[in-house]
């Protein structure tokens, strides 16, 4: 993508409204619009972050043996009048009425409608268990939208929800979303805690949310200070293998969210607990038969009994951790992609647009990182060297290639790892190797 064609709006200003880093550097770098409090328009490089947010999301669920499916965002209010949750919602639910007068609603999550999708479509244990998820919008009027993407009041959501016919089937199922999101979050950069957490209004006494450290996150957070050692899970699970041990692995040490925690009851002392705030950017939940008994979701089992489907659900906030990925990689210049999540791998920055030789080296190396399949941007606009080396910084791709007068003479070009700050002085071969490695 050539950046005089790309359509990037970057601020140099410090916009006023924005409170947190990854606000800031969102709206300074072009990536969303605000269209109203907590509503965003996504712009091409943040829209392209995201996407890839959601595909690793999206392979971890399918991985673990969920499928996809995808749900409407406006839902009908008699569904929700079954399960009782349309009074007890309150004023962070969007209601609208159709033209007929009916009651619908912005979808704030999904419980009920998959709990309709499944009493019309199975009946008998032989079918269980299933997990269905979906990457949706959802709307939520929040009382204090704030800090850009991360507390939205529309939002992107991976949900999913878990059918088993027993409470041990339904925990397996539990144990494999718990560990898809140490993968997931692993995958994404983060080093995200699971939590003990408070279920709140979707209910059920098992819950854990996924909490990245980060002073700006909004929840405070309890934990052993031994999680900071505690590296990601890097390889890849068995899922029909038993995952408690990997689940009692990370729930050993003692870590919950404010509504959990009890001073007088915790474990820890002083110098072990770690107390400070975090980023929620996932929440998944184990409520039994508190949607089935309340709507009818009932299964035959292997004696022949008619027994309500045993459910969980499971949540990661897909735009949110647009947010999150700045929060926990940045630096006075900008952005830091890790690799998975960058909008491009490389910037081509052609440091002398008027000097021919330069731009013929620096079309030239585009187009052969293009054919090499690498995702680059390349700034071939007559600007200032020094502003298109801040720029890039900014916007925090994971590489940049420099090419001017200077380095055409000897033979090289400049490339730079963004996180190191090391730069080197290379032939355009040795800088395509290195990026293809
Ligand atoms: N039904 C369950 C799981 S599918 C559910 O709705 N869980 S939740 O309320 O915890 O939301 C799931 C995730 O969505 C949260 O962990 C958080 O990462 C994200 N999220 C929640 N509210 C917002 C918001 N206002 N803005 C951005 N992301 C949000």
């Amino acid at each position: 993508m050539r950046l005089s064609q790309y359509f990037m709006p970057t601020r140099k200003e410090t916009p006023a409204e924005a409170q947190v880093v990854s606000h800031r550097l969102m709206l300074r770098a072009g990536m969303i619009h605000q269209a109203s409090a907590g509503i965003y328009n996504w712009l091409p490089l943040g829209l392209r972050v995201m996407k890839k947010i959601e595909e690793i999301v999206r392979q971890e669920q399918v991985l673990a043996g969920a499928q996809e499916i995808l749900m409407p965002t406006i839902q009908s209010a008699d569904l929700w009048r079954e399960s009782g949750r349309y009074d007890e919602y309150g004023a962070e639910m969007l209601r609208i009425k159709d033209r007929h007068q009916r009651d619908m609603l912005y979808g704030p999550t999904n419980e009920e409608q998959i709990t309709d999708i499944f009493r019309h479509s199975i009946k008998s244990y032989r079918d269980l268990p299933k997990n269905l998820f979906q990457i949706q919008w959802k709307f939520r009027d929040e009382i204090r939208p704030r800090f850009g993407v991360m507390r939205g009041r529309e939002f992107l959501m991976k949900d999913n929800y878990s059918f088993d016919i027993d409470e041990v089937a339904g925990r397996h199922s539990y144990n494999a979303m718990f560990v898809a999101y140490l993968r997931t979050f692993a995958r994404l950069g983060l080093k995200a805690i699971p939590m003990a957490a408070d279920a709140g209004p979707i209910g059920g006494d098992l819950s854990h949310e996924f909490i990245v450290l980060a002073e700006t996150g909004e929840s405070e957070v309890h934990c052993h200070k031994d999680f900071l050692d505690f590296d990601g899970l890097a390889e890849p699970a068995d899922y029909a293998a038993n995952l408690q041990p990997i689940v009692d692995h990370w729930t050993s040490l003692y870590a919950a969210t404010d509504d959990k925690h009890d001073p007088d009851a915790c474990p820890l002392n002083e110098d072990e607990l770690l107390s400070g705030r975090g980023i929620e950017v996932g929440h998944i939940f184990f409520f039994g038969t508190k949607y089935s008994e309340s709507m009818g979701a009932y299964v035959q089992d292997p004696e022949g009994n008619q027994v309500p489907v045993q459910m969980g659900s499971y949540g990661i906030g897909v735009s949110r951790l647009v947010g999150a990925v700045i929060e926990a990689s940045h630096d006075q210049a900008g952005i830091i992609w890790p690799e998975a999540v960058a909008p491009f791998k490389l910037g081509i920055l052609n440091l002398r647009v008027e000097d021919q030789a330069t731009t013929a080296a620096a079309e030239d190396f585009y187009k052969k990182a293009r054919a090499a399949g690498l995702e680059v941007l390349f700034d071939d606009r007559p600007e200032r060297a020094g502003a298109k080396f801040a720029e890039m910084d900014l916007i925090g791709l994971p590489w940049q290639v420099a090419i001017g007068p200077r380095g055409i003479k000897a033979g090289t070009i400049e490339i730079k790892n963004r996180a190191t700050g090391q730069r080197e002085e290379v032939s355009a071969e040795a800088a395509l190797d290195l990026l293809t490695a």
